[in-house]
């Protein structure tokens, strides 16, 4: 083993005696360590070639790429068995799931016995970030999945510069992960944030087996940024370039399946005026206060773990061009020429003669709404492919970052956009947001939920505590490096979906969205106009640019509009749940509540 003895984590294990422990209780065949190599890479792809569990695409339209089926019952993250074990309850918060280290040793180790008896345990050492990062965090996942290793060459850098990293500073994440026997009552994914570790079993899906990305980089990492003062979120990082050549960079939180990828990633009709936006990163964003004051954000990630459906040459063809080679579809549709296929990659008519993602024949029929794709059926392709990627998406520092976006999938009561009126302001409309569930995670889709920063799911402690700490995140309070944020963000909200009563989206979103990004812009520099609502700050009618749009007056009317009833329901139904907190929400969150609660004319 090519690790050096001086890799000992803070609990004085060496990676080789926790490795030799898992090993000793899993039992794989076979230990392979992975060097992260295209060799490497594609001898794992023959061998799923082989048995079956990998399927080539056409490799004159789509090289080196494959489609993947997953478990038919393991197609999405599954929030109800995640769990942060704390020693404290209080610790993890109402938000969470919570069983107590000790319960986890009892009830999940044992889930891990034998597990890879037949299999080979894959050593991923990764990187989240990029290498000469100071802020890069080293993981190292135990697997008995083969894609995962293929996944995780993707989305982190793996390999020898992570063990490099290991060596350097003795620090890693570990992670145990086991598909065990896919049985949905045996799937647990276990964070521990006190020891920076993480047990997933039963799941081979996403969000819950590359344990690089919601486990470490969001939840561990979440805990972990409060304690050091600086904000690990579920963010996407673009830069809107303005016709000076100037580019400005935003950080947008909206909840899975609400836009993340499609707006990091948005083609400009405005080019000609000398507006285009650069991707930095379409899911998560570590931030911290810079020496100027200003909040920098990195990507931690080094590929896109995309949403299939919606995804097609009209809305996203950045999405498109990145994902046409090196690139692992997951539960999408084949068709007759081996390529893939999902609702709303072409326009009309679906193509004869295709496979669904369960691999049976599928016929399209107007008169079912049977889908050729899963609703969840994701791309996995390598961030440096995308047409729009930023040339400072691998800065060490990240970019600094003057907007911060939140936003959600409402059909009604939210505006287009709307700018919060302070930091503390801001804060609330985070914690505050609301968004219709998705496909991305097990459930119901479509009913209404808070999601506070889009973060409900992948907070590793308590909500309570991270409303404070965004709180002292702004200018008041200085972080442990004793730096203040002296240039704050300003805060905006945005919905793509608000519905006519026609119950069709009335904007008509993706790349229009620019025009969106614009008027921040110009609110940033001074000068978009802007009317007072009760919520904040909402485009006057002529504010936003929509020529070319056709959109009537009456639907920008509609798109504007703010519903004091509406909005009286949901300062309502907001300040419920908040309450929910009892003494652990910070006071500041319920001035701010009450106050939109006057505004609305709720005495
Ligand atoms: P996660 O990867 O789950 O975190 O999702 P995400 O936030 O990156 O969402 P993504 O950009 O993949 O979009 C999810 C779905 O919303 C896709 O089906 C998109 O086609 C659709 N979508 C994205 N942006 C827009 C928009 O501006 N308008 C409309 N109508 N749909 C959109
Ligand atoms: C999300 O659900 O927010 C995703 C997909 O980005 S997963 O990686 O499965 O979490
Ligand atoms: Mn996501």
């Amino acid at each position: 083993m090519a690790i050096a003895e001086t890799s000992v984590r803070q609990d004085g294990q060496s990676l080789e005696s926790w490795i030799d422990a898992c090993a000793a209780h899993t039992r794989p065949d076979r230990i392979h360590w992975c060097d992260g190599s295209q060799a490497e890479y594609d001898a794992i792809v023959a061998e799923m070639l082989a048995n079956k569990s990998l399927t080539q695409l056409n490799p004159a339209t789509y090289p080196n790429s494959y489609l993947y089926r997953s478990d038919k019952s393991d197609v999405a993250r599954t929030e109800e068995v995640t769990f942060i074990c704390t020693e404290r309850q209080r610790d993890a918060g109402i938000t969470n799931n919570w069983m107590p280290p000790s319960q986890a040793q009892q009830r999940v180790w044992p889930l891990f016995k034998d597990a890879m008896r037949g299999r080979t345990m894959y050593v991923i050492p990764y990187l989240m970030g990029t290498p000469s990062s100071p802020f890069a965090k080293a993981g190292v996942e135990l697997t008995d999945s083969p894609y995962v290793v293929l996944s995780m060459r993707t989305m982190t850098r793996m390999g020898q510069v992570a063990l490099d990293h290991i060596r350097a500073t003795g620090a890693y994440a570990p992670g145990l992960h086991s598909l065990g026997d896919l049985d949905p009552n045996k799937r647990f994914i276990m964070h521990f944030p006190e020891e920076e570790m993480v047990w997933s079993v039963g799941s081979g899906y996403g969000g819950n087996a590359l344990l690089g990305k919601k486990c470490l980089a969001l939840r561990l990492a979440s805990y972990t940024a409060r304690r050091e003062g600086w904000l690990a979120e579920h963010m996407l990082i673009l830069g809107l370039q303005d016709p000076t050549g100037n580019v400005t960079y935003m950080a947008g939180a909206f909840p899975s399946a609400c836009g993340k990828t499609n707006l990091a990633m948005l083609v400009s009709p405005l080019e000609a005026q000398g507006y285009r936006v650069w991707t930095v990163g379409d899911d998560i964003a570590w931030m911290r206060i810079g020496p100027d004051g200003r909040l920098w954000a990195m990507n931690p990630e080094a590929g896109f773990f995309g949403v299939a459906p919606g995804t097609g040459a009209d809305t996203n063809p950045n999405a498109i061009a990145t994902a046409h080679s090196n690139t692992i579809f997951t539960n999408v549709a084949l068709t007759a020429e081996k390529e893939p296929w999902w609702e709303g990659m072409t326009t009309g008519t679906p193509p004869a003669g295709m496979t669904d993602w369960l691999g049976q024949p599928y016929q399209y029929d107007p008169a079912n709404k049977k889908v050729a794709a899963h609703a969840n059926s994701r791309f996995t392709a390598p961030a440096r492919q995308c047409p729009s990627i930023s040339p400072h998406w691998e800065d060490p520092q990240g970019v600094p970052i003057s907007a911060i976006i939140f936003g959600g999938r409402r059909a009604r009561v939210a505006p287009l956009v709307y700018q919060s009126r302070s930091w503390e302001h801001g804060v609330y409309v985070g914690a505050t947001m609301a968004s219709e569930t998705t496909a991305a995670a097990t459930g119901k889709v479509g009913v209404v939920r808070r999601d506070p920063m889009a973060m409900l799911p992948f907070c590793g402690y308590n909500m309570a505590d991270y409303f404070q700490h965004w709180l002292d995140m702004g200018q008041r309070v200085a972080n442990a490096q004793g730096q203040r944020l002296t240039a704050p963000p300003a805060i905006f909200h945005v919905n793509w979906f608000r519905k006519g009563t026609d119950g069709k989206f009335l904007w008509p979103g993706f790349g229009q969205n620019v025009r969106v990004l614009r008027w921040m812009l110009e609110r940033i520099q001074g000068r978009g106009a802007a009317q007072e609502t009760p919520i904040g700050h909402v485009p006057t009618p002529d504010a936003l640019d929509l020529e070319g749009l056709n959109l009537s007056p009456a639907t920008v009317a509609a798109l504007l509009h703010v519903d004091r009833n509406e909005w009286r329901t949901e300062a309502l139904d907001s300040g419920r749940f908040l309450s929910e907190f009892g003494d652990d929400l910070p006071a500041t969150l319920r001035e701010q509540n009450s106050a939109l609660l006057r505004e609305v004319g709720w005495h």
